[in-house]
């Protein structure tokens, strides 16, 4: 395909509009296709193919998967080989149906075809289909069947890029005695067509079309707009995800404009901070570290983690769509499948906490999660209370009539004590038969949930007179409603200072807030805690990888904590290397503690620190050691997360502070990633 040099953003913006026939659906059409999808909230995912048969091994290394032809770079030859192996004696479509039935999951995605190109039905456009193996059966067929037997939706999951079929382009870099000679990327893309064709006419109806592979240089908008356009030329019906376009954000997966195409975003092991009110989205997410199946992969996530991700989603209003990864035998991996029958013990006694829900009414809850649905009087929300479970829970700034709470599991419905603290609503939980994983409690509201949030601020640093300004940001505005607060560390009350103007405040800062209607408190109390860490100077003597640097270092005391995810801009990495800082408080000052915030996500090599050492120095030049934390590299499986890391040590007079934490270099021996270089995700360093 040419490239045109655009002259005009007239052109550009053309190229955006969606000229496909289905831009006549309307809004409430879209709503009636998507409605079963809403509702369903809960999916599975199925990885499987002739990766299966080596099951991520190959020469020894064991840290492949689905990817394994590009990772382990093997030759085409060498890889159609499996193709003579592949003979899953042991599947069984009505037995995975029934696993994902008795899981809770309302649908099945299965790879019709992943990056390797090979097909799991009976294809009529290519012999690299299953009825080249010795199994000589169609799955895709034998599972569109038993899902229909169980009212279960069959989808497919179909990949655009294709490392076999000798036009798709381009080849893998390491290819070269691959030749490209002849190879003709339209004519796979009609190719792609044709079997886009048959999956979604030979077996039924088709739920989802679960596009993949779509960010390699051959495919464009211009591209998806034609797939689209002939899809729909057939097929009005079947949701089709963001990925049959090029703007998915990376592993965020949201679509980056407005014109892209594609019924959801498909957030990618990972689960967006919040809901995004009107878009629907999907996380799809492995179990283990691996979609395909890796036989030596134990790094498996607890049940209870997969049931607070569902419960995480759906309080975000988005689907789980969670994956298992069969062996070559066609069978689940035994951990999947005790995992599955956990999850379907929970979603039984508290699926309706899931299904048909919205995003709950609240930015965050301490204690849980929240979804709800409208009701004929008013609303049900559903309390998704993590264990261990406090004795009560408190919905902040919530403005409704409480009717009725009880836990959801008590079919006697025995109401629950409702208290009023601090103008919140809180529920005495009950004593007995909370659930050791997640307790819902239901709770009744008149009308539609008015929530009103803590007050918000904004705060400015002015180093020349190391004093922090705090501003009030516009929110709920009502004569009746009074901002109070505090500068001492207590909890503001009616009788306190009302919040009128603009207050500035030496460092360390605790501002405290809380919003008053009426005599009413109401709404979080609004904390902000500012160490004498806050805005100021700090020098790195090691530069941190040139992808993670944030905002560079002011990152590290600009007071703004980095989210569990370590590639949202927050977080500076340092990859095989040591962290040293240098904090210049401006002036002597007398401190006794420095806390660190760091990130474990072992599965993207990403490891808590090695040692932590703090020192102190009046002119940056002779440095006192005040502290030294070391941690066991042995015990490298931490939970992932982000972690403080706080100390203290005797009170020094010192302008310099120095924090130096060490990098454990290489990913230890029992890690996928033996060898490889180690990360370490750091921010917020705070002085005291
Ligand atoms: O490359 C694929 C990967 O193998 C897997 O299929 C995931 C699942 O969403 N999608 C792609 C990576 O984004």
């Amino acid at each position: 395909m040419k490239t045109f040099l655009f002259k005009s953003s007239a052109i550009l913006l053309l190229l955006f509009i969606n000229l496909n026939v289905y831009s006549q659906e309307s809004q409430s059409g879209k709503d009636e296709r998507m409605a079963w999808w809403r509702d369903a909230r809960f999916g599975m995912f199925i990885h499987w193919g002739l990766y299966s048969i080596p099951a991520g091994e190959w020469k020894g290394d064991k840290s492949h998967a689905e990817w394994i032809r590009t990772t382990a770079q093997i030759p085409l030859e060498e890889y159609n080989k499996f193709v003579g192996q592949f003979n899953p004696v042991k599947f069984n479509a009505e037995e995975w149906v029934l696993a994902a039935k008795d899981a809770g999951m309302k649908y099945i995605v299965l790879t019709s075809k992943h990056h390797d190109g090979f097909c799991l039905w009976d294809s009529d456009q290519t012999d690299f289909d299953v009825m080249g193996t010795p199994f000589k059966r169609d799955i895709l067929k034998e599972l569109a069947d038993a899902c229909r037997k169980y009212d279960m939706r069959i989808c497919w999951y179909h990949s655009i890029m294709d490392w076999h079929h000798p036009d798709y382009l381009p080849r893998r870099e390491w290819e070269t005695g691959r030749t490209t000679e002849g190879a003709d990327f339209d004519r796979y893309v009609q190719y792609l067509k044709n079997q886009v064709h048959e999956i979604l006419t030979k077996y039924g109806d088709i739920s989802i079309l679960w596009f993949d592979g779509e960010w390699e240089s051959t495919w464009n908008h211009e591209r998806a707009v034609d797939l689209y356009n002939y899809i729909r030329s057939f097929n009005t019906k079947v949701i089709i995800n963001n990925r049959i376009d090029v703007s998915r954000d990376g592993m965020a997966g949201m679509s980056s404009n407005q014109q892209a195409l594609g019924d959801y975003g498909t957030p990618e092991q990972e689960i967006p901070d919040t809901g995004i009110p009107g878009v629907d989205w999907e996380s799809c997410m492995t179990m283990n570290d691996h979609w395909g199946y890796n036989a030596a992969d134990q790094n498996w996530k607890s049940s209870s983690q997969l049931i607070q991700n569902l419960v995480d989603i759906a309080s975000k209003g988005g689907n789980y769509l969670l994956n298992v990864g069969p062996t070559s035998e066609g069978v689940f991996p035994p951990e999947s499948i005790e995992r599955l029958k956990v999850i379907g013990k929970w979603m039984k006694a508290n699926g309706s906490a899931i299904y048909g829900t919205q995003a709950g009414p609240f930015e965050n809850l301490a204690w849980g999660r929240c979804t709800q649905k409208q009701t004929d009087q008013g609303t049900r929300l559903f309390l998704d209370v993590f264990s261990p479970a406090p004795a009560k829970i408190s919905l902040p700034g919530l403005m409704n009539e409480p009717v009725k709470a009880w836990l959801l599991s008590d079919a006697s419905q025995t109401a629950l004590t409702i208290t009023r603290k601090n103008g919140s609503p809180e529920i005495t939980l009950p004593t007995s038969g909370l659930d050791d994983i997640c307790s819902v409690i239901v709770l009744d509201i008149k009308g539609k949930p008015e929530v009103v949030k803590g007050p918000e601020f904004s705060y400015q640093y002015d180093p020349a007179s190391d004093k922090v300004e705090i501003r009030q940001l516009p929110g709920i505005s009502r004569p009746d409603l009074t901002v109070y607060y505090t500068t001492d560390g207590t909890v503001p009350t009616d009788k306190m200072q009302a919040f009128s103007k603009p207050v500035t405040l030496k460092l360390p800062v605790d501002f405290k807030a809380v919003t008053y209607i009426g005599k009413k408190r109401t709404g979080d109390m609004t904390d902000i805690r500012l160490p004498l860490s806050f805005g100021k100077s700090v020098t790195l003597l090691k530069e941190p990888s040139e992808k993670y640097k944030a905002q560079g270092t002011a990152s590290l005391t600009d007071g703004i904590q980095g989210s569990k995810k370590f590639n949202d801009g927050r977080w500076l990495g340092f990859e095989g290397d040591d962290m040293e800082a240098v904090i210049d408080l401006g002036k002597k000052t007398a401190i006794h503690s420095v806390g660190l915030n760091y990130i474990v996500n072992t599965g993207s090599w990403i490891f808590e620190p090695l040692n932590i050492t703090v020192e102190t120095s009046g002119d940056g030049k002779k440095y006192t050691t005040v502290l030294t934390k070391k941690n066991n590299a042995a015990l490298w499986k931490q939970p992932d997360g982000v972690k403080q890391f706080s100390d203290v040590f005797p009170e020094t007079n010192a302008r310099y502070v120095k924090v130096t934490v060490s990098n454990r270099v290489t990913c230890p021996e029992n890690h996928p990633g033996k060898g490889g270089k180690a990360w370490i995700f750091l921010d917020e360093i705070s002085i005291e």
